[in-house]
């Protein structure tokens, strides 16, 4: 039962107890439904897989609760988790907030929600993605939905990626707390923090605060990343009030706020990233024999960013750059069951509103500043409609269809942006509407213990912010200015993707694949008549829409239980992507291998894994990559939990890089090497 609640909430982003109810009822079927959602096939757990870290409980993402879990820190990063799922790579501009790649897609071909809430980053620099403003801790789990299956967050191109928070239920009145710890030594970063949940029959409060601070650390050969150091506190409370046995209420908020933070890959450190989120939701169930469930929520969320270049001893020129996002939104949810068919719809919409700026202080003081609208005021308005339904066909074979409609508007409210843009735009409006549509259909076959689906979508995204209405918008990378294009189409895309699974008592293996063919494809293209504005850059690159891309992702992961102590896991990934007239898509993912072997016991266990990539062949020197070399790790963990009465400590000692390699992968922008040797050790007491 515990294993069908998990991937239900997989499926569809909710987590509400009285649903088991109805899951329940209709258990055997709507487990086939759960299985058609792409990622949650492979969240069973191997019968081994004692990960008693309750931080990461009820953490199911992908096949990750296998094998590959134990060897993740529990209080590691939330990136650090995510880069365990083979769909996904991590930009990294420095040891805080990589840029999460779905599918091996930027962060604006996907939708990126927190509990099913739109928000937008503040940074035109892509130093705050969405996922920076979630700690590890208060974490249940990361939905991911490829493509655009399950697509209630959205439309996008890549995918959804939500990140569901941990929250207790409504029950027996229950107290738990606890309180973890950690230090890594490669940069001094260290971890506190504490949980505290209460439980009765009408009410629940979850509460969850958290604190890290890191030093600069330090690549393979003891090299110092000069600028890669954080510091972060993150809140988190939800509050749930139970109306009457059907009916329930449900606040939350999270304080988010990052100081000092160092990104060694661009010229510019983060002062303040600071995020409040907040919601209330509404949800009433058995409201008839066709519908089941009903859940509204509303939510409203913040954003501040403040760069800084004061610690930068070689600036040219000295930069103030600051940052403001809010979102305003909603969604409604309802499901429910006619006949054979299981379906669900959401209405969802939300405001948006992004500011950015910049003042150049020139070097002769003489000189007067230039100021600069990045972002000129943009509002975002947005709403969605989406419905899906599962049709079982036979025992063996099930399908699943889904479509989404959406209305987009951008207006800019500046007037000094919108002349500014005019200077490129002449004609352009300063709103611009657009109807986006997605599609999705999937065949599920199931004989024994095979399992294989397929799917076919379509879907379309309008350009973001930056790509629609930035305004020199320096890359660090290529080393260009950057200019949006509001006079842009929608990017399109239609993609294949299938998935052949196998799993017996001791041996599992899964084969994952995609296509994407996208038309319209926006990628910025050098005007060599413009002049740049940042004095270290090379040129102006346009927002421009290029006929066709192409992107094909693979990977393969088996498992095996060759006693009933020990398994080993393997896994090999692959991507590949081309533009038409540019070549080798920016920033793709190399061949990529791991291979790993555990023993376990039922308070103990230790684990040995290698992994490594392949050298980044495909790359395209015209966007500012580099080769990267070969590379291979070795790290080795070791776990030991202790019980007595109702305490529970779990103490987990590891090294990561055990050979001290420098090395620096297709992710890492302007290719800072990562982090060298590192030990460390995670602590969580419950009580
Ligand atoms: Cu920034």
């Amino acid at each position: 039962m515990a294993q069908i609640k998990n991937q239900f909430s997989v499926c569809n982003n909710s987590h509400i107890p009285a649903l088991l109810h109805y899951v329940q009822k209709m258990k055997a079927t709507l487990f086939s439904f759960i299985c058609l959602c792409p990622f949650a096939i492979s969240a069973q757990e191997s019968p081994n897989d004692s990960i008693s870290n309750k931080i990461l409980d009820e953490v199911n993402i992908e096949s990750k609760r296998s094998t590959k879990d134990v060897a993740r820190k529990p209080l590691t990063s939330l990136e650090g988790f995510l880069e365990g799922n083979k769909s996904i790579n991590l930009v990294r501009r420095g040891a805080y907030a990589w840029e999460p790649f779905l599918n091996g897609m930027s962060s604006e071909r996907s939708v990126i929600t927190i509990d099913g809430m739109r928000i937008y980053g503040a940074c035109t620099d892509k130093m705050d993605p969405v996922t920076s403003y979630v700690e590890i801790s208060n974490l249940s789990k990361a939905s991911i939905h490829s493509g655009q299956s399950s697509s209630v967050g959205g439309s996008s191109i890549a995918g959804n990626l939500d990140l569901v928070r941990r929250k207790g239920n409504f029950g027996e009145k229950n107290f738990k707390s606890s309180v973890f710890s950690g230090l890594e030594t490669n940069n001094m970063h260290k971890i506190l923090g504490t949980s505290i949940a209460f439980s009765s029959p009408k009410f629940f409060s979850d509460f969850d605060l958290s604190f890290r601070d890191a030093g600069n650390y330090r690549a393979g050969g003891n090299q110092e990343i000069l600028n890669s150091q954080f510091t972060k506190y993150n809140t988190s409370a939800i509050l749930g009030y139970k109306i009457n046995a059907h009916q329930e209420l449900e606040a939350s908020v999270i304080y988010d706020i990052a100081t000092d933070i160092g990104y060694p890959a661009l010229p510019m450190d983060v002062s303040l990233a600071r995020a409040i989120i907040g919601s209330l939701e509404y949800s009433r169930h058995h409201i008839s024999h066709h519908v089941k469930l009903w859940k509204t929520k509303i939510y409203y969320n913040h954003v501040k960013h403040i760069m800084d270049d004061s610690h930068r001893p070689d600036v040219p020129i000295r930069m103030d750059m600051p940052g403001l996002s809010s979102t305003a939104g909603f969604y409604s949810f309802v499901q429910g069951k006619s006949g054979s068919h299981l379906w669900k719809s959401t209405l969802s919409g939300h405001h948006n509103n992004s500011y950015a700026e910049m003042t150049m202080y020139p070097a002769n003081p003489n000189s007067s500043p230039m100021f600069m609208l990045t972002w000129p005021d943009v509002n975002t308005n947005y709403i969605d409609f989406f419905i899906e339904d599962y049709i079982p066909l036979t025992s063996k074979l099930k399908s699943l269809f889904s479509m989404g409609i959406a209305l987009h508007n951008n207006t800019i409210q500046n007037e000094l942006g919108i002349n500014s843009l005019r200077i490129f735009y002449p004609q352009f409006q300063d709103s611009k509407n657009r109807l986006l549509k997605r599609l999705s259909g999937t065949l599920l076959y199931e004989p024994g213990r095979w399992n294989i689906s397929l799917s076919l979508e379509y879907g379309e995204r309008a350009p973001s912010v930056s790509e629609g209405y930035g305004f020199y918008l320096f890359n660090s990378f290529d080393k260009y200015d950057y200019i949006g294009n509001p006079e842009m189409k929608n990017e399109k895309s239609a993609n294949v993707s299938g998935k052949i699974a196998y799993k017996s008592n001791r041996f599992s293996c899964k084969l994952n694949s995609s296509f994407f063919y996208l038309s319209d494809y926006i990628i910025g293209i050098p005007d060599s008549s413009l002049v740049p504005m940042t004095l270290a850059a090379d040129g102006i690159r346009v927002y421009t829409q290029i006929q066709h891309a192409q992107i094909f992702n693979s990977s393969i992961e088996c498992s095996y239980h060759f006693h009933k102590n020990w398994v080993w896991t393997s896994s090999l990934s692959y991507r590949k992507g081309v533009g038409a007239t540019i070549g080798n898509l920016p920033l793709i993912q190399p061949f990529s291998y791991s291979s790993e072997i555990r023993f376990a016991t039922k308070t103990f266990d230790i684990e040995a894994k290698f992994s490594g990539a392949a050298s980044n062949k495909s790359f395209n020197p015209n966007f500012g990559e580099t080769s990267v070399k070969p590379y291979s790790l070795f790290d080795i963990s070791a776990s030991k939990h202790y019980k007595w009465k109702n305490q529970r400590l779990n103490i987990k000692i590891g090294a990561e890089n055990i050979f001290d390699v420098k090395y620096t992968t297709f992710s890492d922008w302007n290719r800072i090497p990562r982090p060298g040797r590192n030990f460390y050790v995670n602590l969580i007491w419950e009580i």
